[in-house]
């Protein structure tokens, strides 16, 4: 295949080039290089499958969650805990071979739980139809790595496995803007604490086929977080750590694997431990919130929330209740902890919080 070794070719370049000062703008270029040939293969690929079979797992709920990990840490034991679903079981290892969907239901909210099995390594290099996999993964809205004391040292295997398919998991995109122009050349103003060489920016910029754009940069970044900036594929997905069959490890091994590992959660799916704080740091890291719809004169519906993103203000729960409304906002009343005093009556613009009430008055 041309563009593999196209690849290998700058990969080995880049590995041959010394790190300093003198060389950033020559790493910056391989590097540029190595991502679009990357993005091209994808995009290849991507043509070359949508007529071929491939996983297809439809989107549920108000929210997709990735279990992933690898063989036999119990991923299927989990998502069976969790969900309402009947993923097989079993004591070797590749039970699973195709992607089983649950759902959980927590705080009202309907939360899709994919059970991924067979990320494991080359999955991004493609081999044993590992793409599939990541397209599920690229496209849930939270991935939970599920590792076993057996198989501790994968977590890094697979944020790397993960990384190289373009996942950044728990960061935020770069600060940055990129406006394509039709002409003038490359233009580039960045803000005061930006280390990076503006040479080395616009190497990376034409080599990636930015003759002509205006670039702004607004943060300091890394030359790999520059890339990123540039790139259509890449993904910004939280994540969790969860340590599985904490029943097999005695207590003060446990203690040691805990320490320096404060953001994992440890679980035995099998006992049942600790499984609703698993689900509650989920709904955490999707960062949802409940908002109670209330008609005028009547008690709220307590029983199915409007599940909305944290944050979100009364024109975007308007949003996402799916109708058109055919007069505007007059006002919004709202009860909870966002409210002044009960009743509050507040514009489109107000900002909610979890479990508010809102009624709105058109
Ligand atoms: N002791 C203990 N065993 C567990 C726990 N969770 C799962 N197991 C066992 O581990 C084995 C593998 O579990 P699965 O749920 O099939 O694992 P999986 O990750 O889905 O495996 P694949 O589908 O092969 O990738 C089974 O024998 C489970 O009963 C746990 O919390 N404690
Ligand atoms: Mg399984």
């Amino acid at each position: 295949m041309a563009i593999d070794e196209e690849i290998e070719k700058t990969k080995k370049k880049l590995r041959e080039t010394p790190v300093n000062k003198s060389t950033e703008t020559d790493r910056g270029r391989l590097k540029a290089k190595i991502a679009r040939l990357k993005e091209k293969k994808d995009k290849k690929e991507k043509e070359s499958q949508a007529s071929g079979q491939g996983y297809a797992v439809k989107h549920r709920g108000d929210a997709t969650v990735s279990l992933v990990g690898p063989p036999s840490v119990g991923k299927s034991t989990l998502l069976n805990r969790l969900t309402n679903a009947e993923s097989d079981v079993a004591g070797y290892e590749f039970t699973t071979l195709e992607v089983v969907p649950g759902m959980m239901k927590h705080k009202g909210a309907n939360i899709q739980i994919l059970d991924v099995p067979g990320l494991v390594s080359g999955a991004s290099e493609d081999i044993g139809g590992g793409k599939q996999v990541l397209s599920v993964i690229r496209n849930s809205d939270l991935v939970v790595i599920v590792v076993d004391e057996e198989k501790i040292d994968m977590v890094s295997r697979m944020k790397k496995e993960l990384y190289g398919a373009g996942v950044r998991l728990d960061k935020e995109p770069p600060n940055m803007d990129v406006f394509k122009k039709s002409e003038g050349g490359i233009e580039i103003s960045t803000t005061r604490n930006v280390a990076l060489e503006k040479d080395t920016m616009e190497e990376v910029l034409r080599e990636n086929g930015f003759l002509n754009c205006k670039v702004v940069v607004r943060d300091d970044i890394t030359l790999d977080e520059f890339i990123d900036g540039l790139m259509e594929n890449r993904v910004y997905i939280p994540s969790i750590v969860c340590f599985n069959k904490t029943d097999k490890v005695i207590s003060s091994e446990l203690e040691e694997i805990r320490k320096g590992r404060k953001d994992w959660i440890f679980v035995s799916a099998e006992e049942r431990e600790n499984l609703e704080k698993l689900r509650e740091m989920i709904w955490q890291k999707l960062g949802l919130m409940r908002v109670y719809m209330k008609k005028r004169g009547k008690e709220p519906d307590r029983e199915e929330p409007l599940i909305v993103e944290s944050g979100s203000t009364v024109h975007d729960v308007m949003d996402s209740l799916n109708k058109s409304f055919s007069k505007e906002l007059s006002y919004a009343k709202i009860w909870g902890e966002s409210a002044k005093f009960p009743g509050q009556k507040v514009g489109g613009e107000h900002t909610l919080v979890d479990r508010d009430v809102v009624e709105l008055r058109f």
